[in-house]
């Protein structure tokens, strides 16, 4: 479709079992925050501190999926995903991190499953999207090596009530992105803004990590396990003296801090002075736990420049101005996405799944009550392109599911970015799928399923 996704000729068909779905995360869908005894995650802190979230925005009433999650699932069914991808929020189930168990929080998690499965729709657990509890931050969160055994004790909740029903499950979203920006630039929750916390945090997730897969093997028979990196290119924003050293050290840092230790059992070369104060003997051990799958969110490549006063060395950058770009301003390079998908694919040796891709966008439903986003049409039609190139190629890709369903809580940019395939007009909750959503179904429609 796109001459720079690299396909020169039609692609062949992709397999009939590949997945087709759609992403989300609890805190960004979900609302309810203060209802049926959920307990305040650290991003409840966050959207009240002062200048944090554009607008002024939280995720207090975010889509209110926790009510309208049945209009949600048929949406999906409409779109035709096989799979679907959400987290669950921990403070639901447990309120306070650890101890009483909330009964009401398990149960929605129970009507959410249950409804995806009686339309034929593979949930897709993630156990963590972000949304510490925030009685456990209170302690150190993951600053904590404590945060280990909380986590796993999570997880062992999950299995146990979900397990019947779920089977794929991912330990962590992004990894990367919330320890960089939540511990070490403080842009995100728990805004600590601390090289050395940055570090542990690092390195209590990857136990974490480790841990958990450990409990998900052990009570979910046939669980197929994994992790959700966020993989792409880093690149230096300039020639200046230290750029290249700048953009190698956020390449440690986004690419290989997590899925290294994880699945090749050491740190990257460029951390791994860093890392050692944190370990005790056989945490590698512990980390690198055999997973059945990596996981892989990729929206376009990222830069960074030399910053002698930043506490890393280094500072995030913008693309350069003559890139394709999204209607937000991320770069638009699907030859990227290819490549990426074939380094995985040759550095860990595990099926790939991609699971998150999509476009940004500021957009308003027009005089007919529609919204077309041609963008976005392009965007994924372009990289499900370069995906196709990349299996062509050899890259072992098995699944590609859209970030995503509904426009949501986009973080520190509030409501303002919207990712959906489906509208959501937020003062009446209404939903629209957007002409992207007609697309996907298309797509998708054209690959027949295994029956
Ligand atoms: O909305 C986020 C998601 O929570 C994590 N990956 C990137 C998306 C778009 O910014």
């Amino acid at each position: 479709m796109s001459a720079d996704s690299g396909t020169t000729r039609p692609s062949p068909p992709l397999p009939r079992d590949f997945v087709w779905g759609v992403s989300t995360s609890s805190y960004q869908i979900e609302g309810a925050t203060q209802v049926d005894g959920r307990g305040p995650s650290i991003w409840d802190t966050h959207c009240r501190r002062p200048g944090a979230i554009a607008n002024g925005d939280t995720g207090d009433v975010a889509c209110d999926h926790y009510h309208r999650y049945q209009d949600d699932v048929a949406l999906m069914r409409e779109l035709g995903v096989r799979a679907y991808r959400f987290s669950v929020a921990w403070p639901r189930l447990l309120p306070r991190g650890r101890g009483p168990v909330n009964e009401a929080g398990l149960a929605f998690y129970d009507r959410l499953i249950d409804a995806l499965l009686a339309a034929n729709i593979e949930p897709w657990l993630c156990l963590y999207h972000w949304d510490l509890p925030q009685a456990l931050d209170d302690l150190g969160g993951w600053t904590n090596r404590d945060s280990v055994g909380w986590f796993s004790d999570y997880a062992a909740l999950v299995a146990h009530r979900y397990g019947d029903r779920v089977k794929r499950f991912a330990t962590f979203n992004e990894p990367s992105v919330f320890t960089l920006f939540g511990y070490a630039f403080a842009w995100n929750a728990p805004a600590v803004g601390e090289p050395s916390a940055f570090h542990k945090a690092i390195h209590h997730v990857n136990l974490a990590h480790g841990a958990t897969v450990d409990v998900l093997r052990s009570l979910v028979p046939a669980a197929s396990v994994g992790c959700i990196h966020n993989r792409q290119p880093c690149f230096a924003a300039g020639n200046g003296p230290g750029d290249a050293e700048a953009a190698a050290k956020l390449d440690a840092y986004w690419n290989g801090a997590f899925p290294d230790p994880q699945i090749l059992g050491h740190y990257p070369a460029a951390i791994a002075a860093v890392m050692e104060p944190w370990e005790q003997p056989g945490d590698l051990a512990r980390i690198c736990r055999r997973v059945d799958w990596f996981g892989v969110n990729h929206y376009g490549p990222i830069y960074a420049r030399a910053d002698a006063g930043a506490a890393l060395g280094f500072a995030w950058a913008d693309p350069p101005k003559d890139v394709p770009r999204s209607p937000i301003g991320w770069q638009v390079a699907p030859e990227a996405f290819r490549d990426t998908l074939l380094e995985v694919d040759r550095r860990y040796r595990l099926p790939v799944f991609v699971l998150e891709n999509g476009a940004g966008a500021v957009e308003q439903p027009d005089a007919k009550a529609q919204v077309n986003d041609p963008e976005r049409i392009a965007y994924l039609a372009a990289y499900t392109d370069a995906l196709r190139a990349a299996r062509e190629q050899g890259a072992d890709v098995r699944g590609y599911f859209v970030w995503s369903l509904l426009d949501n809580f986009e973080w520190g940019s509030g409501y303002a970015n919207r990712f959906g395939l489906v509208y959501v007009d937020y003062p009446t909750q209404r939903r629209i799928p957007k002409a992207s959503a007609a697309w996907y179904a298309r797509l998708i429609a054209g690959q027949p399923a295994a029956a």
